[in-house]
């Protein structure tokens, strides 16, 4: 087909959720045969297909750059019967049920996008969600087909030692010419997007789980034969995510085999195909040497999650791809528990809600906002977005804290019951949930339907008299592109009040549901003037606002007994000193150094936490809270407030520096905290020019006997101008030229420097022969690092705009959703003052411009224009 528009001429189609229709024609089982070979692999598919429903429409058969080479029906060639609709093949059929044969011949070793069956590092594999099948071979993409998969795979056995597919292997063996083959059947019927596929020279750390009804699972999981000693940490998640699920939710695994593959080229974290499960490496290989206790938690994290997905995504899945959040959000939401449940709760919360703060906010504050369950979208996925994962998720926790932990398992009990191999949908979702409590969730769907982030106005005002208190509240849902106007929605606030005087606790912890526009709670019997302490945990994913004193957050910050709260209370102490500062250029520092000395000093508390809520708002976020954002405004009050904050407390950092020096390097909780505190402390010495600071920063790099150390001292040192930074660079870099995942933190390092000269060093730093737009880690670590720095990034002469958008143009060639994930931050220009909107507004303008877009990038640009 000879398409002579660019996608600027002819805007893509844009497909909505009111439009969906059940598929014409099922498939319950499909035979896939793959001759496996990197410059050309043939597929063979045999699929059962049968008419769904009383209709004469053809079977319409996806496909993205696939030529049939043979078309069978009912095994008989049918050259007269089929035609090319532009890419899909088109069939008329004219009985109720058929046999159809294709094969088609695909080239991995080309395909950049890294989305169908690619070439990653030696190794075949595939990525298939949300679109990929239809890149391997003509299929109903969609995940409302469900079907049984037999996958015979064929490959030279020198080369592809392994092979595996979904499910359970049930054949195979040596073929004439060094090639061999294996057989796989799932026998979950499963959508498209689930299926998947490896072959490659691999080796195994392998374990095994015995499920609570006493079937034994074989565990695998295959890395290049050298990093077999970095996937511990990995087997363990694993094993503690399988009992984790049965414990929590009931949910058992249900084949003979588990397997993980880690790749080195991967546009996302991980995928949860059937029984093979693929992931990035970054959410596999972790050992003390090259990756810090983030990663761990990463790991752990993203484990967990995948497996998760085997019932919320895989035993239950989606309808369509608006109700993406289904699987997401509910599984995030399951992750986060199980990491709570794993390590400190407080300090996953506090992570959890700086992630949504940082990503989902802004984005539910700009022109790609979106509800957790999107009306339309041109290319869906550019919808694997923050508000789908991470607000999805806090709808879940809001079902979760507003029916109560029993009767919301009751209601997950239902929904796996009740959709067990179905593709279902939200609302499914919320009947289950609203049938198994009894609980009326009318009101509550509007969070579904409704993008942007509540404002909540919170007031407590005192009668001593009548010993009464009466808080206020009032909401308002801010207006989204094409929802001008918006209902309330209920929102669940764990709200508790404690006594100015004697510091006690006036009124325990309840959830408050501020169901409609406003609305009064009286307390009474209260004797002393009440502090609020509200939205305890972050019950609900809102802006809170309140008219609360520095004297009142301080006090929180060391006296409230939920500790999100706490922490909540010195970031707003923080947030607000730093607002004020950027308006008038000063600003009354003492009450911040104050609290964050009680924290700092206090022996009770945990020091993960501490060194949590000791760190400053990022710039980023002060930002968020301004009309128009000022960076370099905003760095030169935050370095001034902690440049204060670590001259006045230099002996105590010094203490807590000392405090955090380990003998030998563990992995537990405790040692965790210690480490977070010494690097946060060493930064703060650092921000106050302490003589030594560099001496100490460069031993600590040194001498560290395992990541985390040794990147959090490098972070400190290449924010300053040191002698030492330079040799601290050079010396990591050739410690770990050869290890990929610690070059990309040599570059991220880099790129999210404090220093005047860090847009030359990014610009520079692309220029490197290790950097590539190729590998979607190295692409993030340089450019979306550099992104988020916000003073870097937002430079008055417009050159980070430039260089982004040149990023954005190249990349797109070669991989157009990841390309499209670099588009939002120009898309924040309207928060910024006329000369930086404009240059923003104009590099959005050239990408649009620029002939052959894809269709991901000219959603997300053309949206973010406005
Ligand atoms: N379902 C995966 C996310 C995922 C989405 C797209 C991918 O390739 C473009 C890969 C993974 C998850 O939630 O983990
Ligand atoms: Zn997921």
């Amino acid at each position: 087909m000879l398409d002579i528009h660019t996608a600027a001429a002819t805007p893509p189609p844009v497909i909505r959720r009111e439009d969906y229709r059940a598929p014409d024609w099922l498939v319950p089982e499909v035979s896939l045969d793959f001759r496996l070979d990197p410059a050309a692999t043939r597929v063979l598919a045999r699929l059962e297909v049968t008419r769904n429903g009383d209709h004469a429409r053809p079977l319409r058969l996806d496909g993205d750059g696939l030529v049939p080479l043979v078309v069978r029906i009912d095994g008989a060639a049918a050259a007269d019967t089929w035609r090319m609709d532009g890419p899909a093949l088109v069939i008329d059929l004219p009985g109720a049920a058929h046999v159809i044969e294709t094969e088609v011949e695909i080239a991995p070793a080309g395909n950049t996008q890294l989305m169908g069956l690619y070439a990653s590092g030696g190794l075949l594999c595939t990525q298939c969600e949300p679109e990929g099948v239809r890149r391997i071979t003509f299929f109903p993409d969609r995940p409302d087909v469900l079907s049984r998969y037999t996958v015979r795979l064929e490959a030279g056995e020198a080369t592809y030692p392994l092979l595996l597919s979904n499910g359970d292997r049930t054949d195979g063996g040596g073929l004439e010419d060094g090639r061999h083959w294996a057989e796989w059947r799932d026998p979950f019927p499963k959508p498209t997007y689930l299926f998947a596929l490896v072959a490659g020279d691999l080796a195994a750390n392998r374990d095994s789980f015995v499920t609570r009804s006493g079937r034994e699972v074989d565990l695998a999981i295959w890395v290049k034969a050298a990093d077999v000693g970095k996937t511990e940490h990995a087997m363990a998640a694993l094993k503690a995510s399988m009992a984790w699920d049965e414990q929590t939710y009931g949910r058992e695994y249900d084949l003979g085999e588990f397997n993980i593959v880690a790749v080195a080229d991967f546009n996302f974290g991980a995928m949860e195909n059937k029984g093979l499960n693929i992931f990035n490496s970054r959410y596999i290989l972790a050992d003390p040497d090259t990756a810090t206790d983030g990663d761990y938690d990463g790991v752990a994290g993203v484990v967990a999650h995948e497996y998760f997905h085997n019932w919320s995504g895989n035993r239950v899945t989606c309808r369509d791809w608006f109700q993406l959040s289904l699987k997401e959000g509910f599984t995030v939401f399951r992750d986060q528990q199980f990491s709570a449940d794993q390590g400190s709760a407080a300090v996953g919360r506090i992570e959890n809600v700086r992630a949504l703060r940082a990503s989902q906010f802004p984005e539910d504050a700009g022109p790609l906002a979106h509800p957790i369950r999107p009306e339309a979208y041109m290319e869906i996925s550019n919808f694997y977005t923050a508000t789908i994962y991470n607000k999805g998720a806090e709808v879940i926790r809001m079902l979760h804290t507003l029916l109560g932990a029993q009767a919301f398992r009751q209601g997950s009990d239902l929904y796996f019951e009740r959709h067990d191999g179905q593709a279902a949908t939200c609302e499914q979702f919320v009947q289950a949930m609203e049938d198994a409590s009894g609980a009326d969730l009318a009101a509550f769907r509007l969070w579904y339907a409704q993008a942007g982030t509540p404002r909540v106005r919170a007031a407590i005002s005192h009668e001593p008299a009548s010993g009464q208190a009466r808080l206020t509240l009032g909401q308002s849902v801010p207006a989204t592109p094409g929802q001008p106007v918006k209902q309330s929605m209920p929102l669940p606030l764990r709200v508790a009040l404690f006594g100015e005087l004697t510091g006690r606790v006036l009124a325990p912890e309840q959830v408050v549901v501020l169901d409609g526009p406003t609305k009064e709670v009286l307390f009474e019997g209260i004797g002393e003037r009440p502090i609020l302490s509200i939205n305890r945990d972050f019950s609900a994913p809102v802006v809170v606002e309140t008219d609360r004193s520095a004297a009142d957050l301080a006090f929180l910050s060391a006296n409230d007994d939920d500790p999100f709260a706490r922490y909540e209370a010195m970031q707003q102490l923080m947030v607000d000193t730093l607002v004020v500062a950027v308006a008038t250029g000063t600003a009354d520092h003492a009450p911040v150094v104050e609290a964050v000395e009680r924290t700092l000093t206090d022996p009770a508390l945990d020091p993960a936490f501490v060194a949590e809520a000791v760190l400053l708002p990022s710039e980023a976020f002060v930002g968020d809270q301004m009309l128009v954002v000022d960076p370099p405004a905003i760095h030169a009050a935050r370095e001034a407030l902690r440049a204060r904050i670590g001259t006045r407390l230099e002996e105590a950092w010094r203490a807590a520096y000392a405090r955090g020096q380990a003998d030998r390097y563990e992995y537990s909780p405790q040692a965790k905290g210690l480490r977070r505190l010494r690097t946060v402390a060493l930064g703060y010495l650092a921000a106050a020019g302490v003589a030594d600071a560099a001496a100490l920063a460069f031993a600590q790099f040194d001498e560290a006997d395992n990541m985390t150390d040794r990147q959090g001292a490098l972070g400190v040192l290449a924010n300053g101008r040191s002698a030492e930074r330079e040799d601290a660079l050079d010396m990591f870099y050739e410690r770990y030229r050869g290890n990929g995942l610690v070059l990309d933190k040599w570059f991220t390092t880099q790129a999210v420097s404090t220093r005047d000269d860090c847009l030359d060093a990014v610009e520079r730093l692309a220029r490197h022969p290790d950097f590539t737009l190729a590998n979607p880690n190295r692409l993030r670590a340089l450019v979306g690092a550099f992104a988020s720095n916000q003073r870097a990034f937002h430079d008055a002469s417009g050159r980070g705009y430039r260089f982004l958008a040149d990023m954005v143009i190249a990349v797109d060639r070669l991989n157009p959703s990841t390309a499209a994930k670099l588009i939002p931050p120009l898309g924040r220009w309207r928060r910024f003052d006329g000369a930086r909107a404009g240059l923003m507004k104009a590099e959005l303008r050239r990408v649009l411009e620029v002939p052959g877009l894809s269709k991901d990038v000219f959603e997300q640009a053309s949206k973010s224009l406005g």
